[in-house]
């Protein structure tokens, strides 16, 4: 039996995570590491809540201290981490929060482990969940690979760069095993509505406007979240000591075609009238050092290991648009004042 800690397991992709893998590992024994900030959401963990090989332990990673306690009371053999401040637009308006827990999060963790697991490192591994944002902007050519230079733009992807260089410095000086996995845009069930794809369901949903930056010609490269968490724990029991994966849906879209097919979406799963949704888009001010266009290439992580995304994107947007039309309590529990502050910050003066 493995103890593994999970880092961010209340958010969107760690929650997903943990969904998946604890009931099918009773053999394994998963705690949940977070500070439960405003991106965070227990409810997201009911199904699991009360199995006995989860636990969740409400701990701020920047905070030296506390994540020393917690490595003492748990030993743990394996951190998945996940905890992140992850969205880019919080990023442009606060950065701070970005550097402390990014960078000076990883950084207490990875100390943590090295102090830990002195003089029995066999069996040990730090896996470090990363982004394809490290890479910076493509132009309308080429692919994402594990070889791409560095180039972040935004702060957000700056503080993950920065925290992936921590970890490979880790693993070089001071013999720390870790792996690393690079991925591409996630959309689900259990994301926050700040993220492109469910503030334009629900915005839809309300009838309220859909704000698209620039001209909605952006693209990314959108995988179904439980796509991504069956990749990082393939990574995690298959992948190489020290390696590196990109993680990518093959599946690139532009934030303008996104949009329609969402509203058409919903007008099909609530009959509402197509035409009325369609009005309800509108172009803002652009995101300042917006990432023009961002797509993987995977296919280390499919040749090796064998990987390959089971959810196509229809069939993962249609079930996504479902999961929000059918989980309004999920919505109002994140939906607090804290929420509506950000929406007026964000979206207010564009
Ligand atoms: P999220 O914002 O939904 O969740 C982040 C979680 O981390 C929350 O539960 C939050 O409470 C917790 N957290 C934040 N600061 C913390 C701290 N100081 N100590 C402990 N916990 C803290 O993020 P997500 O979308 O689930 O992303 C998870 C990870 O995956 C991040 O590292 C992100 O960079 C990476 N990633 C995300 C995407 C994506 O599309 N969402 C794509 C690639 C990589
Ligand atoms: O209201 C919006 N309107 C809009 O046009 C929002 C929220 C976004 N956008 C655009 C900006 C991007 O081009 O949609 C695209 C996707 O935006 P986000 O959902 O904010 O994602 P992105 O900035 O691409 O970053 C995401 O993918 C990589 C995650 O937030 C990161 O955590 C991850 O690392």
């Amino acid at each position: 039996m493995s103890t593994i800690l999970v880092t961010g397991g209340a958010g969107f992709i760690g929650a997903n995570f943990l969904r998946l893998l604890v009931p099918r590992h009773p053999e394994h024994r998963f705690v949940n590491v977070d500070k439960l900030t405003y991106a965070a959401n227990l409810a997201s963990l009911a199904p699991i809540a009360e199995r006995d090989n989860y636990a969740l332990a409400r701990v701020d990673i920047a905070d030296e201290a506390a994540v020393a306690k917690l490595f003492a009371d748990t030993d743990p053999d394996v951190v998945i981490h996940f905890a992140a401040e992850s969205h880019v637009d919080r990023s442009i308006l606060g950065p701070g929060e970005f550097v402390r827990t990014n960078v000076h999060g990883t950084f207490v963790l990875l100390e943590a482990c090295r102090k830990h697991w002195a003089g029995r490192l066999d069996g040990k591994l730090f896996h470090h969940v990363s982004t394809d944002e490290v890479y910076g902007s493509l132009g309308p050519e080429g692919l994402f690979t594990e070889e791409t230079r560095y180039d972040p733009s935004s702060p957000y992807s700056a503080s993950k760069a920065a925290s992936d260089h921590l970890v490979r410095a880790w693993g070089r000086t001071f013999g720390l095993p870790f792996k690393l996995t690079n991925c591409s845009n996630n959309y689900g069930p259990l994301q926050f509505p700040e993220k492109l794809i469910p503030v334009m369901i629900l915005n839809t949903l309300e009838r309220k406007p859909l704000p698209i930056y620039g001209k909605g010609e952006n693209v990314r490269d959108w995988l179904y979240v439980e796509d991504h968490c069956e990749a990082i724990w393939r990574v995690v029991n298959e992948g190489a000591l020290g390696e590196t994966y990109n993680v990518g849906g093959n599946n690139e879209m532009k934030n303008i075609d996104v949009v329609d097919r969402i509203v058409e979406l919903v007008a099909e799963a609530t009959g509402a009238d197509l035409e009325e949704l369609r009005a309800l888009k509108v172009f803002v001010t652009d995101r300042p050092g917006h990432d023009l266009r961002y797509a993987i290439d995977s296919s280390k992580l499919q040749r090796e290991l064998g990987w390959t995304p089971r959810e196509t994107f229809e069939s993962g947007l249609a079930k996504t648009v479902r999961w929000y039309l059918e989980n309004d309590a999920w919505i109002d529990a994140v939906r607090t004042g804290a929420y509506r502050d950000w929406i007026a910050a964000n979206y207010g003066d564009r």
